[in-house]
């Protein structure tokens, strides 16, 4: 899969979009600019060797306060983890921050022979270290996660055929360490299983307990939520006669 189509416009008309109407607190900032400075991080390279801090220029710019208690990380949890943050609006994670905001779900690299972005194709997710998607996910996780503050909250998934928290994950391996004890007074985790997938993985079980001893011995206060319901009424939506969604059971 190459560059997603028409990307300049996308990416210039959400960065607008974020800044006009979802979230002006995020303040002034030139969309145009701000396009610039991206393109610049991966046009005309090699697109496996774009590195994390390539994207430092491009996040500066676009940086802005994220309000205290509404950090929200996830893993294998994305679609989920966004449904509730657009319902509720009162969590912001990284798709819900200007870069996150401008990206999500877009592609995009460059090649080395010309400036124009490459429409044909664009390293896979695990082809190379350093390619132009994931070092900026990574990068972008760095400074979302060491502005998180407050309590702070983290979404896995209780039925994932491999295990909830993973520490190769880009939450185990970049944001969980970035998180400053100093600036966080709890973290809460939710661990959401699929309706009708298995239970494999609970609070206190499995790597969630190893992530619970982690937490524990960088002196973080926590608390685990298996299933929490406000999420888990997003899931019934998609299978409303689940017996998990039935709103009053019947004795
Ligand atoms: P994940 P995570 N092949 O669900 N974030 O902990 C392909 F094609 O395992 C946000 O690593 O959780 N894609 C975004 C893959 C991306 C593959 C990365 C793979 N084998 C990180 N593995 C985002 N908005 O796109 C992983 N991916 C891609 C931040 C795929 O798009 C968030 O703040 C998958 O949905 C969150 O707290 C995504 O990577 C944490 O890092 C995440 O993989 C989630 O990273």
């Amino acid at each position: 899969r190459g560059t997603t189509a028409n990307l300049e416009e996308i990416v210039i008309g959400r960065c607008n979009d974020y800044i006009g109407l979802k979230n002006p607190a995020a303040g002034k900032k030139n969309c145009t600019l701000l396009w610039q400075t991206l393109k610049s991080v991966f046009a005309s390279k090699d697109p496996c060797k774009i590195t994390q801090d390539d994207y430092k220029p491009f996040l500066t710019m676009a940086e802005h306060d994220i309000p205290s208690g509404k950090s929200i990380f996830w893993s294998q949890t994305g679609e989920l983890t966004r449904q509730y943050a657009d319902i509720v609006k009162n969590v912001m994670p990284l798709e819900s921050t200007l870069t996150g905001y401008m990206l999500n779900g877009l592609n995009w690299c460059g090649q080395r022979s010309s400036s124009e972005l490459n429409y044909e194709v664009c390293p896979a997710w695990n082809e190379c270290e350093e390619n132009a998607a994931k070092s900026f996910w990574r990068s972008a996780s760095v400074v979302y996660a060491k502005k998180a503050s407050g309590e702070v909250k983290v979404v896995l998934n209780g039925s994932s055929q491999t295990r909830a928290f993973r520490t190769e994950s880009i939450f185990g391996s970049i944001e969980l360490g970035n998180l400053d004890t100093n600036r966080i007074s709890s973290i809460q985790l939710w661990i959401m299983d699929n309706l009708s997938g298995s239970d494999k993985e609970s609070c206190g079980v499995g790597s969630i307990a190893q992530l619970e001893i982690a937490l524990k011995h960088k002196g973080f206060k926590f608390s685990c939520i298996d299933n929490y319901r406000p999420v888990q009424l997003i899931q019934c939506i998609w299978m409303p006669e689940h017996k998990s969604c039935n709103i009053c059971p019947k004795n």
